[in-house]
Order: C-alpha cells, then structure tokens, then sequence
C-alpha cells in the first residue's frame, strides 16, 4: 500500500483544450468540469491550446476571440487561476521551442499513424501542412515542459498520449532521466455525450448542424428547444437499455448534471412520457450552465482583468517550463 502523508508532494497535472470554436455540453461535462475538481487534490496547468488551433486555417480576429473568450468560459465554469496555472500556450515561448527539439525524436512513421492526422486531413484536404502532421510534438511538448505525472484527456487524444510517452522514454533512454513519463488520467465523473440528433456519434462543435449539439453559451430556451427536438425511440419507457441510444444519452446527461443514478432516474420518470423527461433534462442543464453564463458575461466586461490573469498564469508557466528546456537543451548540446 503505498503511504501517503499531508506532506507528500502533490501529483502535477497538465491539459489544454483548443479555442478552435464554441464550447459543447459534451467538453463541458468530459472534460472542463473535471478539470475544475481536479484543482482541489492536485497541482494543475492548464491551457488554451492556440498554437495547436492553427494547424487548421483561423481568421486572425476570430481566432484572438475565441482565445480570450474561452479562457472567461473556463474561469466562469470554476478554473481558478488562485488554485492552478492558467494561462495560453502562446505566452510560454518554451512550448514552440520545446515541440521543435522534440519532432526530431519523432518519427515519420509514428505521426502516420495518429488517426487524427488522418481524419483531419481527410476533412480538409486543401490545408494538409506540416503543422497538422507534427501536431503530437507540440502536445508532447506541452506535457513534458511542465514535468506532470497526469493528463486528462478523451478517448480521441489517448494516442496522441502514448505517443508523448513513447517520445519521453526515447529521449530518457538516450540522455537519462529528463522528463516525467505520463499516464493518461480518466476521470470517473467526466460523462461521453452523444449527439442529439444521431447518437451514434460523439457530440461535436464541428457538426454542421446547430441543433444536434448544446453550446454552454446557449441561451436557457434554446437548450430547451434542442432537448425536445432531441431524437429518441418509439417506446415511451425512460430505460437504460441496449439499442436505446438517444435515451441514454439523455440519461446520461441527467445523471452527470443532477448526480442521480439511472436506476434513480427510471423511478422518476417511471409512467411518464420522453415529453416530460426530455424538459427535465433540459432544465437540469439549464440549471449547470445559467450560473456560468453569467459569470462568464460579467468576466468579458473586463477584459484587462482577463489579460492580467493570463500574463500571470504565462509568467508562473515559463518558470517551470525554462526548468524543463534549460536541462534538454544542455543534454542535446544546444548553446542557449
Ligand atoms: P471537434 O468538434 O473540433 O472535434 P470537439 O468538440 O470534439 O471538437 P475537442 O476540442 O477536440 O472537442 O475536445 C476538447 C475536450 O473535450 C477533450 O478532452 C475531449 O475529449 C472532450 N470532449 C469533446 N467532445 C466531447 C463529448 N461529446 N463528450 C465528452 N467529452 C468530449
Ligand atoms: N489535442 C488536444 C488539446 C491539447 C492537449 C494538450 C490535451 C493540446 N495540448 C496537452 C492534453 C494535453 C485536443 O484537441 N483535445
């Protein structure tokens, strides 16, 4: 059993979500709402990750927008630059530094393979740059730069993990201890939301159809108008069954936002039609998001407020990182 003491030093953990559009339900509830309980039991660094959103063509207005607009979502949603580092990844010079030593222990071969590169190749075929294909360096970079022992991260990014690891044991094993080797994290709480119109699929901010996702900007009445129009069966019975698959992920969804279990939800809503289950749900999101939306507003107002946050969060960032590059530039035998 391994002996854990209050002095014991804390476990570090990094992620970045892309400010590459408008926030979903589904990162809400996969990933930054994880990320906001993992503040109280470890030492988290967050980021934007806007280097990375470049990789597929941004208008330079919206893309410095989107940017700001996600860092207020996150503190409104409970990111608290007071708890854990907060800042965007194009502040830390280190992390473009770092992914370029780091691509050159990368092989061809292994970034063929990252089935990201391949589906957004697929999706936009006009833009295949070199960026999109060394895209796992940079996240390698990201992690490594700051030592941390976690990564949070969806199913989609798991192979973009084991590549980091990969590259971090190659590099210790050529020039000895250097980087924390780390483990993905999955987190119990994080729920995968599915579609509301097809779900099969996972829910995306990409899906060209506005109706199948709910933003967490979303105002109270359309999130209420997205849920009545979510698909479900013919069945009329609130079950958590095989086949069932738009009602379970409304279950899902209201299981993650009220905490019941579905065991709990099925007494609920036993005798009552997917009219009244599919309000319910809406208002339970409705009730997770609202407080959000409006500290979320009131943050935008100032937005200086928001600038100083991220220069200080930048400023903590680039005193580990600088760690982290001085020593791997001294092993390659680079002059800083
Ligand atoms: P895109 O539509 O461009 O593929 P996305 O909405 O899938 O984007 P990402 O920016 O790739 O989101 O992911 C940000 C984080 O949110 C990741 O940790 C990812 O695993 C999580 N996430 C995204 N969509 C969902 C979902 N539907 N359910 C649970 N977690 C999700
Ligand atoms: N590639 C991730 C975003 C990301 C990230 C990271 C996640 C960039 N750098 C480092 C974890 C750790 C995505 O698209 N979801």
């Amino acid at each position: 059993m391994e002996n854990i003491t209050s002095t014991e030093k804390k476990k570090r953990i990094f992620s970045a979500i892309q400010p590459s559009g408008q926030m979903t339900l589904g990162n809400y509830l996969g990933a930054i709402r994880s990320w906001v309980e993992l503040q109280d039991k470890f030492e988290c660094v967050y980021a934007t990750a806007n280097l990375h959103a470049i990789t597929v063509r941004q208008d330079p207005k919206k893309l410095k927008e989107n940017t700001t607009n996600l860092f207020a979502l996150l503190i409104a949603a409970g990111i608290d630059p007071a708890k854990c580092i907060f800042f965007h990844q194009s502040q830390v010079h280190a992390h473009a530094e770092l992914s370029w030593v780091l691509s050159t222990y990368t092989q061809f071969g292994e970034l063929s393979r990252m089935t990201q590169f391949k589906d957004k190749s697929a999706k936009h075929s006009d833009n295949i740059n070199a960026g999109l294909f060394t895209y796992p360096a940079l996240m390698a970079a990201d992690i490594l730069l700051y030592q941390a022992d976690m990564v949070p991260v969806g199913a989609d990014q798991k192979q973009h993990l084991e590549l980091t690891r990969n590259v971090a044991e190659r590099f210790n094993g050529i020039y000895g201890n250097t980087f924390v080797v780390p483990e993905p994290y999955i987190t119990k709480t994080a729920a995968k939301v599915m579609s509301l119109l097809d779900p099969s699929k996972k829910m995306s901010k990409s899906d060209p159809n506005t109706k199948s996702f709910i933003l967490m900007v979303d105002e109270p009445a359309t999130i209420m108008k997205k849920f009545r129009s979510a698909v479900t069966d013919s069945e009329a019975s609130v079950r958590y069954a095989e086949g069932k698959d738009g009602i379970n992920n409304l279950m899902e969804i209201y299981s993650a936002c009220t905490g019941l279990t579905f065991e709990q939800i099925e007494d609920e809503f036993r005798g009552k039609g997917y009219g009244d289950f599919k309000n319910a749900v809406g208002e339970a999101v409705v009730a997770q998001l609202e407080p959000i939306q409006i500290r979320y507003k009131e943050l935008l107002k100032d937005k200086k407020y928001l600038e100083e946050l991220a220069r200080q969060g930048a400023e903590s960032a680039s005193k580990l990182a600088e760690r982290t590059i001085d020593k791997v530039y001294r092993k390659v035998g680079l002059v800083r």
